[in-house]
């Protein structure tokens, strides 16, 4: 059994989502961040960063933090949302890492600055939102030439990516322009076990 440790958020929806695709049985453990939950021992624990998600699996006795590890993992266990040809198998690693160090973190600083951030600095602001238009332009012109960031199936790399598209409709990023991206988008907001995903754990984030 797979027991996951989450909150309502981005990089929590990656984990719900893809254990909600692949049908895997697991328990969610409701890490509260706004009550500073993610900051006690029991969870340093399991993640020294103090980020969810975080994932343990007692079949195997691995436990793992970093949501593109998480992806990974449950795609190796299961055989499934990370195609086996070599070409479209690394065109998802790769779109999965540029997730992971260029996209998520990009737009999270864009939410930081313009939402969170108690001052508001313009340039900040001003740098994030130019770097996210990148970002978006990027994703966009992959999704002109295939349906999924892998090519032709849905992959780890797509929930990865969908995960912060999901926020950033949320918090009014606005993408409309970037036709192709907002299709994809569209698209997989439509299946049942990303709808599912983004509820969990309750009370869901914009909802
Ligand atoms: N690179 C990490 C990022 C994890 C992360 O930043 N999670 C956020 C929630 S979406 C968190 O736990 N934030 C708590 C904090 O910043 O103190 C991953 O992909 O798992």
């Amino acid at each position: 059994m797979i027991d996951l440790y989450t909150d309502s958020s981005p990089n929590g929806f990656k984990a719900t989502i893809a254990l909600e695709e692949l049908a895997l049985p697991y328990r969610v453990h409701h890490v509260r961040i706004n009550a500073g939950e993610h900051r006690q021992p029991a969870f340093l624990a399991l993640n020294p960063h103090g980020r969810i998600p975080v994932i343990t699996d007692d079949e195997t006795g691995i436990t793992l933090f970093e949501s593109a590890a998480i992806l990974l993992y449950l795609a190796e266990k299961t055989g499934r949302l990370l195609p086996q040809d070599p070409v479209a198998r690394w065109e998802a690693i790769k779109w999965l890492q540029f997730h992971s160090s260029s996209a998520g973190p990009i737009i999270g600083q864009r939410v930081h600055f313009e939402l969170f951030a108690p001052e508001k600095i313009p340039a900040a602001i001003e740098r994030f939102r130019h770097l996210t238009e990148t970002v978006f332009a990027v994703i966009d012109s992959r999704l002109s030439q295939h349906p999924y960031l892998a090519g032709e199936d849905y992959s780890i790399a797509d929930i990865a990516h969908f995960g912060w598209t999901h926020i950033a409709r949320i918090v009014d990023f606005d993408f409309s322009q970037h036709t192709h991206m907002s299709a994809w988008h569209e698209r997989i907001a439509q299946r049942p076990a990303v709808r599912k995903g983004v509820t969990l754990p309750e009370p869901a984030t914009g909802a």
